[in-house]
């Protein structure tokens, strides 16, 4: 047998489906865990054969996860398909497919290519869709076999449903979707999946005009503190477009460690958030992680000004294009009228 552990949002969900396709694999149970967990929980799962999509070794446990792996293969199997940024080596006997420049999705999609149905460049395309990376040339070229605006229905209803599911308290629905993927269902088959959909969307919604009201600006990074709960990422995307500034920063206390905060950055994928961010925040006692352009950090509470700081003053900001201002892409005799 083969056991798959997987990440639970709409990338790591999509990669087990297609894993699931994958005829010797079709009755692989699934696993759920995270960064953090995934040492605990290498600990705690039966022996067997493994694939681990989409979940990021994180420097912390890792020493102890390559023993782990180590000790794994000298009996068992382990693919380790993952893009987040992985530190140096891997046990010799681990099949570690990785490329951090796509989804966690394509990867796995890439690797059983051979053995999948065609129905699973659909997957492929959801999961690629929903971590924001379907536009390497595998992906774009595949999204021609669909229509885009089917396309991106399903994959908004997945990332927006999971929401509400993607939780602990649901895993045993998420095997249930991810079963449900790889015998060909969408996501709007899934009525649970899509009314939940709707009420995330409505929701998130409901608070948009409050967040934009909320937020501050600097030079070059918007930011916004504590603000009413509701994905971090989304907020830290919305202020950055409506402010027009190069970042949006989501900053958030944590409750359980009061003298922490977790930011979540978003930019406009003209720089590499990842070649410097990282460095400010460990400068600052802190840590980092993420995608090109998605990095979350955790900090000291106290240093979390100065990080603000060092960030907006980065000299990286002076070799970028301005982001284009809404007036300025507005022709001038269109704005004359409206003087009128
Ligand atoms: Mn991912």
């Amino acid at each position: 047998m083969t056991t798959i552990i997987t990440h639970l949002d709409a990338d790591g969900v999509c990669s087990a489906s297609l894993v699931r396709m994958v005829k010797e694999f079709h009755n692989s149970y699934v696993y759920f865990s995270h960064p953090a967990g995934l040492l605990h929980d290498l600990r705690v799962i039966p022996k067997d054969d493994l694939i681990i999509c989409d979940i990021a070794l994180d420097q912390r446990s890792y020493l102890e996860i390559f023993q782990i792996f180590e000790e794994f293969t000298k009996e068992y199997s382990i693919i380790y398909i993952d893009h987040h940024a992985q530190p140096e080596g891997m046990p010799n006997k681990v099949i570690n497919v990785h490329d951090p420049n796509v989804s966690a999705t394509e990867l796995t999609y890439r690797y059983f290519y051979h053995q999948l149905p065609k129905r699973a460049d659909f997957i492929a395309l959801l999961g690629s869709i929903c971590d924001y990376l379907d536009d390497s040339p595998l992906m774009q070229r595949l999204m021609h076999h669909y229509e885009r605006r089917t396309l991106f229905l399903d994959a908004g209803l997945l990332a927006q449903g999971l929401k509400k599911y993607g939780k602990k308290a649901h895993y045993e629905k998420l095997r249930d979707l991810i079963k449900a993927f790889s015998h060909g269902k969408s996501p709007c088959d899934i009525p649970e999946l899509t009314q939940a959909a709707i009420n995330a969307t409505k929701s998130d919604n409901s608070k948009r005009s409050l967040i934009l009201s909320l937020y501050h600006t600097e030079k070059n990074i918007a930011w916004i503190q504590d603000p009413p709960s509701m994905s971090y990422s989304k907020i830290a995307h919305w202020i950055m477009g409506d402010s027009g500034k190069h970042l949006g920063l989501a900053i958030r206390t944590l409750n359980s460690k009061r003298l922490l905060v977790d930011i979540t950055i978003r930019g406009w994928r003209k720089i590499d958030l990842r070649k410097f961010i990282p460095e400010i925040a460990m400068k600052l006692g802190g840590s980092a992680g993420g995608h090109a352009n998605a990095v979350g950090v955790r900090l000291p509470q106290k240093k979390c000004q100065l990080f603000l700081r060092m960030l907006d003053n980065h000299p990286i900001f002076s070799t970028l294009e301005p982001i284009a201002q809404i007036d300025d892409l507005i022709p001038l005799s269109f704005s004359n009228n409206l003087i009128m």
